[in-house]
């Protein structure tokens, strides 16, 4: 079997707020792509009818799996209402890919695909068990493992191998998951004591944690950031739904348009630039 075909990559909504439109806007990247292996996991009727009428490749996790995996939901989760069961339902669904043989690529709504990441991640997975994203900038969280380390680990973010050793890990997350208040905090202080600390920003390196082998991906891989760039392979965009989605069709616009079409976006940004520059020079004229 070639490796998309044992892989999945994979996100996870519920029907709150504007959760289903993210969603939607996040499998158009993947289609842009041609990128195949992909699903959205809906933890309520509302998203799954949202995404389901738009033929948006989707499943509803059924009541039974959500009860099932009861135990492990995190009790103290922060009472976000609207991310809600997102956070433990992210990791419940890699245990049960990885279970099924599949490697597992998991991708918040806010994660972009501006390119196909498969080619890079299976080169990766060649010699690691576990890729985690990085946030880099001044507020990322834990502010512990921030003032530690020099960045964070992402929950936004990360690559599972179905190798015995990441299939450990993922039960050992699960089992902890209800002493954090999230995702990010659990993952975060796991890693904590074999992660070093680095303060260069594309703070890429690999590292054993017990038996598992770690690979911190390049921000210029996947890249945390509130700048609707089209440069890194996936855009992990900061900031509430709304401006996310904004975000997200200026990304996608960008992508599409052709050389003509850039052409033109450039000269219209550089007029602009000379019209401010023409007036502000006016403006000190006539103070001075
Ligand atoms: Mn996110």
């Amino acid at each position: 079997m070639s490796f998309s075909e044992n892989t999945v990559i994979y996100s996870v909504t519920n029907g709150n707020g504007r959760y289903p439109e993210l969603a939607a806007a996040w499998a158009r990247f993947l289609d842009r792509n041609n990128i195949n292996n992909y699903i959205i996991y809906c933890i309520d009727k509302k998203s799954f009818d949202y995404l389901n009428e738009r033929g948006v490749r989707c499943e509803l996790v059924t009541k039974e799996s959500q009860t099932k995996y009861k135990p492990f939901k995190a009790q103290k989760l922060k009472e976000n209402e609207r991310y809600g069961l997102i956070a433990s339902h992210k990791l419940m669904i890699a245990k049960e890919l990885l279970e099924q043989g599949k490697n597992a690529i998991y991708a918040d709504t806010d994660a972009f695909f501006c390119r196909n990441p498969l080619p890079h991640i299976q080169e990766l997975l060649e010699t690691h068990d576990c890729l985690l994203s990085t946030v880099t900038h001044p507020s990322a969280y834990p502010r512990e493992t921030r003032r530690k380390k020099g960045f964070t680990v992402c929950g936004g973010f990360f690559v599972l191998k179905a190798s015995p050793h990441g299939i450990n890990f993922i039960n050992t997350m699960l089992d902890r998951l209800s002493n954090y208040s999230d995702e990010q905090c659990c993952i975060n202080s796991y890693f904590s004591e074999y992660m070093t600390h680095r303060k260069k920003k594309g703070c890429a390196y690999s590292f054993l944690a017990g038996d598992l082998s770690v690979n911190l991906l390049t921000q210029a891989f996947v890249r945390r950031t509130h700048h609707p760039t089209t440069k890194n392979c996936v855009l992990h965009v900061t900031g509430p739904i709304g401006k996310s989605l904004r975000r997200a069709s200026v990304v996608y616009r960008k992508l599409s348009e052709g050389p003509k079409q850039k052409q033109r976006r450039r000269r219209r940004r550089r007029q602009m630039q000379r019209q401010r520059r023409r007036q502000r020079r006016r403006q000190r004229q006539e103070e001075g």
